[in-house]
């Protein structure tokens, strides 16, 4: 067993409160109600619902904490304590089709972390249909139910099963993308396209995939995965290659070797 953080146990209490709502969401999902914010970005009344009880399961356990939700916006709190960021269900097409594969994302944002930045120090993706939980604490690790998780040991690409997520309507630049995807596709084993952004990133932690890249994502997409890949000892840039506390828009992860043939490939498409 290893140690869990009281924060950990906070956050996963309040996940395995709103995993049982989604998974019954899940199973009625023909009777949800469900609305559009735009072209393709679909929301459901089962987000609101699994934000509702994560904002209320978080608030009684930090009240002074402020909030980052997909669906709600900002929630200000005490600006010297940390504040939540979270998406309720990440994979939400794949929710509204049947498709068993989305996910809880919670992370803990620090206001003064490294460089007096904000810092991004705990982290939970959490699966309601299987019950798994990927965690990751700043400086001790990532972590998979109770095992230490590693980024894959794969160092050639031809051997490597890269995920992506490929830009839909309005969101992302689908030509940079195709791009990309050009360059990357013919020299990897094979591509997946899974649909959430917050399990891609932890898989990728697990070593499940060997890389992973994706545009016009927002913090709650990714905060907690940046931090799950870092910990499981892997690299997670921009598409420049830059190595920032905090990657807002895009995202390129992997191991060290694969970062870098991954980088050199994403960087000649770009050019
Ligand atoms: P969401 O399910 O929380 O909205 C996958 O590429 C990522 O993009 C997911 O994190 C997903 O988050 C987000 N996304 C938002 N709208 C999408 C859409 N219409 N199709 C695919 N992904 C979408
Ligand atoms: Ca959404
Ligand atoms: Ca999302
Ligand atoms: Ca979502």
């Amino acid at each position: 067993m290893v140690a869990h953080s009281g924060l950990f146990t906070v956050m996963e209490r309040a996940a395995r409160k709103a995993g049982p709502r989604l998974r019954r969401d899940f199973g009625e999902v023909q009777n949800l109600q469900v609305s559009r914010k735009g072209p393709a970005d679909f929301v459901s009344v089962a987000d609101k619902r699994a934000e509702q009880t994560l904002v209320e399961e978080l608030r009684k356990a930090r009240p002074d904490w402020g909030f980052l939700l997909e669906e709600g916006g900002k929630i200000e709190g005490d600006p010297t304590k940390p504040r939540w960021i979270i998406d309720p269900l990440d994979g939400t097409s794949n929710f509204l089709h049947g498709i068993p594969h989305f996910a809880i994302s919670i992370a803990v944002e620090e206001p003064n972390g490294a460089g007096g930045q904000p810092e991004i120090t705990t982290a939970l993706v959490y699966q309601p249909i299987t019950d798994e939980s990927f965690w990751a604490e700043k400086g001790r690790g990532a972590w998979h139910q109770d095992q230490r998780l590693r980024v894959s040991a794969r160092r050639d690409l031809t051997e490597s099963l890269i995920a992506t997520g490929i830009p839909f309507m309005g969101h992302g630049n689908f030509a940079e993308w195709s791009r990309i995807f050009g360059a990357v596709a013919p020299e990897v084993a094979g591509i997946r396209r899974f649909g959430s952004a917050a399990l891609d990133l932890a898989w990728v932690a697990a070593g499940r995939f060997d890389g992973y890249w994706e545009s016009g994502l927002q913090p709650w997409d990714i905060a907690a995965g940046i931090l799950l890949v870092r910990e499981a000892g892997g690299f997670v840039t921009d598409f420049k290659g830059a190595d920032r506390a905090f990657i807002k828009r895009e995202v390129l992860a992997a191991n060290d070797a694969l970062h870098s043939r991954l980088h050199k490939l994403v960087a000649g498409a770009l050019r």
